[in-house]
């Protein structure tokens, strides 16, 4: 039987579409009452995959709207409250969930609702009829993404790619709705040479470790990607800022090390350096964008038409596949990660 996890990797265009025809309708039943303008901040949070949304969800959201915005691990919303929730103004509270009943999800909903009534939860999932829902203020459900599989891939791209179009229905950008809705025809193109860069790259086992570089917006990314390595073939890997890691962390860099760089054109002026020292260390460096910087051993061109924030959700296919095929290639089902199940559940919820 083929992978479950391929499957859904696959069916993401698909889906896409599916979010950015249902969304805009869905989010204007859900946000009765949430008035744009009085908007004082934008709270973000998740646990595990959702929370790696939640971090680019937040960047993407400020840099839309520019209302002030942050992503914090949804534990923290009842158990460093101080420190992470705004005590006063309008608070919207985003709870990213793709079941809907993870338990931090459920214990940040309800201590929010009971003791700050200034904020206003919004839950996002991918399945119909859950605690999550009735524990929020209001909720936006995605059941054409509900996932069979263990590992989180279609209802990442989906929740994210969800609170960009809500992101920009608030700011009434129509320009950037256009540009979100060429994402589906763009990974249709582009998924067979991204499927064989993934496969390529992934079956090798010249690495023992592999290291994500994303900046802005691509930092959520980039830690996405090593939570898929991690899942599906417990390997040894880390996430960082691609200027951040010259300072220090690349004294783990030898010629085991697999870099893959998600470009921002933000970035472009500084890429080169960076690409400069992996190289003179040894490692094998493979970047994804739409810059095709000097420097990289292998190089997938993603995106060149999209701008940061609309592209975040075009790399996601390449990091799914990377640990899809790496995972085949050492003999492991990704259907079945190690010590994992669907949901994760604490006894006090
Ligand atoms: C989040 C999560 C996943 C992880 C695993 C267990 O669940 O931690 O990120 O891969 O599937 O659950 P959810 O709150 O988004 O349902």
């Amino acid at each position: 039987m083929m992978s479950l996890t391929y499957q859904e990797i696959l069916k993401q265009p698909a889906t896409w579409t599916q979010t950015l025809e249902s969304v805009p309708g869905k989010w204007r039943e859900a946000s009765q009452g949430i008035y744009p303008a009085a908007i004082s901040h934008a709270l973000f949070m998740g646990s595990g995959t959702s929370l790696y949304i939640a971090q680019t969800a937040a960047q993407s959201f400020m840099e839309i709207t520019g209302i002030p915005a942050s992503a914090i691990p949804t534990s923290e919303a009842f158990l460093s409250t101080p420190s992470t929730v705004p005590r006063s103004g309008n608070v919207v509270a985003f709870i990213i969930s793709r079941s809907g009943t993870t338990s931090e999800a459920l214990l940040a909903a309800t201590y929010l609702r009971d003791h700050h009534p200034h904020v206003r939860t919004v839950g996002i999932t991918c399945n119909a009829d859950t605690e999550l829902e009735r524990r929020c203020d209001t909720c936006l459900g995605l059941p054409f993404a509900a996932e069979q599989s263990v590992v989180m891939t279609q209802s990442f791209t989906t929740m994210l790619l969800t609170l960009q179009i809500v992101a920009a229905l608030i700011a009434g950008n129509d320009a950037l709705l256009a540009e979100l809705k060429q994402l589906p025809g763009a990974l249709g193109e582009l998924l067979p040479a991204v499927e064989r860069l993934a496969k390529d790259v992934g079956s090798s086992l010249d690495y023992d470790k592999t290291i994500y570089l994303g900046l802005g917006p691509n930092q959520g990314l980039a830690e996405e990607g090593t939570l898929k390595l991690k899942e599906m073939t417990q390997s040894s890997c880390e996430a960082y800022n691609p200027l951040e890691f010259r300072h220090g962390p690349i004294s783990i860099v030898d010629e085991k090390t697999l870099i893959v760089l998600l470009e921002g054109v933000r970035e472009k002026d500084y890429l080169a350096d960076l690409n400069r020292d992996l190289k003179r260390y040894g490692a094998k460096v493979v970047s994804a964008g739409p810059l095709n910087t000097p420097g990289p051993d292998r190089h997938i061109q993603l995106g060149e038409a999209f701008s940061d924030i609309a592209r975040c959700v075009l790399y996601i296919p390449f990091l799914q596949l990377l640990a899809y095929y790496r995972a085949l290639a050492l003999n492991l089902n990704p259907d079945r990660p190690r010590n994992l199940n669907q949901v994760v559940v604490l006894d006090v919820h």
